[in-house]
């Protein structure tokens, strides 16, 4: 059975996910209606829904625990972009700041001595190196390209590249 202070995390957390799955849309969105960007269009989609089966990985652990999981508002994300570049350092960013709640959470649940819940959490916690290096990784080489429009076009098709492997 999980603790309410546990509860109260878990579903915090729920709101994250959700709400970096709708960053993540509005980012497809907006990359679709850019001329050239179908592969970083696809990636961010994809993006989107990882982050939906995060959120719902959380859910269903809520509820099996003999919680109750909270579906919550959202708050409208970022819609547009200046620049590829600002989007990816945005995406970044908000990895950063879902991994740092990731950490907390592990926290909690250590003070709560839940070691279920501890053990849950250690998934998330892989996953968030995993998409920080992932985010890094474009950054760097969104920073190479700088304008460059033909290092635009290979940084788009190696990314759907990389999401058909
Ligand atoms: Fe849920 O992993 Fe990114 O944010």
């Amino acid at each position: 059975m999980l603790s309410k202070t546990i509860q109260d995390a878990l579903n915090k957390q729920v709101l994250v996910e959700a709400q970096s799955s709708q960053a993540y849309l509005a980012m497809a969105s907006w990359a679709d209606i850019q001329p050239g960007l179908k592969g970083v269009t696809q990636f961010f989609f994809k993006h989107s829904d990882e982050e939906r089966m995060h959120m719902l990985k959380l859910i269903q652990y809520i509820n099996e625990r003999g919680g109750f999981a909270i579906i919550p508002a959202l708050v409208q994300p970022t819609l547009t972009f200046v620049s590829l570049k600002k989007a990816f350092e945005e995406l970044f960013r908000h990895e950063v700041n879902v991994s740092n709640s990731i950490n907390e959470l592990v926290d909690i649940a250590l003070n709560e001595k839940d070691y279920a819940t501890h053990n849950f959490l250690q998934w998330y916690v892989n996953e968030q190196i995993e998409e920080e290096k992932l985010a890094r990784e474009c950054n760097d080489k969104l920073e190479l390209i700088g304008d460059d429009k033909s290092g635009l076009y290979l940084f788009d098709r190696d990314i759907m590249l990389m999401g058909n492997e």
